[in-house]
C-alpha cells in the first residue's frame, strides 16, 4: 500500500475516535490534514456536534472549510483528545515534532487535551529519535546566540528557509533551527538543554505527551502505548 494510501487508513481509523459533544483538537501536516478530512466527512454525515481546536492557522482554515466548529483556546481551554501526527515516533511514545513548522501551537493544543493521539504512517516509528532534524522555535532577535550555544552542545543547527531563500517564519512569527542531531540518545537530557536556552520558544521533543500511536502498516492499523 502506498504512504498516502496507509495514512489514510490511520486517519480513518482516528476519526472513528470522536464522540458526539467532544471537544476535539486538530493536528497539521498531511496526515492530519487526512483526519480533518473524514472527520468533517463524519461531522456531515452524522451530524455530530462537535467543536474544535485547530494546531495552525492552515488546519484551522482547512477544518472551518469543511464545515467543521473550529473555535480558539480561549473558547475551548479543555480538550476531550487531540489528533496529530509526528515527524519520528520513538521508544516510550517520545516524539520529534515540528517538520511543519508548528511545534509551539500543535505543544499548546497537546498540553490542553486529556488524550493526545499521534497518527503515523510506519515509516515514521524508529528505535531511536534523531535522524529526523529536530525542529527548535526562536525569538528572531535570539537567533545568533540561541544558534551559538546549540552548536557549542552538538546539535548542529541550520535556520529553516523557504526554497527561494526567505526565512521561514512560524504562524507566531518566530524562526525555527532545525538540529541535524543525527541520534538523541537522551532525549530528556536534549530537551533540558535546549529549553534552558534563553530565546529558546520551544523545542520539538514532545516527551511522555502522547497516550496512543495508531501506526498504519500494510496490514493493518497497529496501536502503540
Ligand atoms: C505535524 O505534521 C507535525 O508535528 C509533523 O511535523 C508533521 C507530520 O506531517 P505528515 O503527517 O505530513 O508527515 O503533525
Amino acid at each position: 500500500m502506498s504512504q498516502d494510501g496507509e495514512k489514510r487508513k490511520v486517519a480513518v481509523r482516528a476519526a472513528g475516535l470522536v464522540q458526539d459533544g467532544m471537544a476535539v483538537g486538530i493536528g497539521t501536516g498531511s496526515t492530519s490534514r487526512m483526519f480533518i478530512e473524514e472527520l468533517g466527512a463524519r461531522v456531515k454525515r452524522e451530524g455530530l456536534r462537535i467543536r474544535c481546536v485547530a494546531s495552525s492557522n492552515a488546519s484551522h482554515e482547512l477544518g472551518a472549510s469543511l464545515g467543521l466548529e473550529v473555535v480558539t483556546l480561549n473558547e475551548l481551554p479543555e480538550l476531550d483528545i487531540y489528533i496529530d501526527g509526528a515527524d519520528e515516533v520513538g521508544p516510550g511514545l517520545a516524539l520529534i515534532k515540528g517538520g511543519g513548522g508548528a511545534l509551539l501551537r500543535e505543544k499548546i493544543v497537546a498540553s490542553a487535551a486529556t488524550r493526545f493521539v499521534v497518527i503515523v504512517d510506519s515509516s515514521k516509528v524508529v528505535p531511536q529519535l534523531g535522524k529526523f532534524p529536530l525542529p527548535v522555535e526562536v525569538i528572531k532577535m535570539a537567533k545568533p546566540l540561541v544558534e551559538g550555544k546549540l552548536t557549542k552542545l552538538g546539535y548542529n543547527p541550520v535556520q529553516r528557509k523557504h526554497v527561494g531563500g526567505s526565512d521561514y517564519l512560524t504562524d507566531e512569527n518566530n524562526f525555527i533551527l532545525d538540529c541535524h542531531c543525527d541520534t538523541i540518545p537522551d532525549p530528556v537530557k536534549t530537551a533540558a538543554e535546549i529549553r534552558a536556552i534563553v530565546g529558546v520558544v520551544e523545542h520539538g521533543l514532545f516527551l511522555h505527551m502522547g497516550s496512543l500511536a495508531l501506526v498504519a502498516t500494510p496490514e493493518g492499523v497497529r496501536e502503540l502505548n
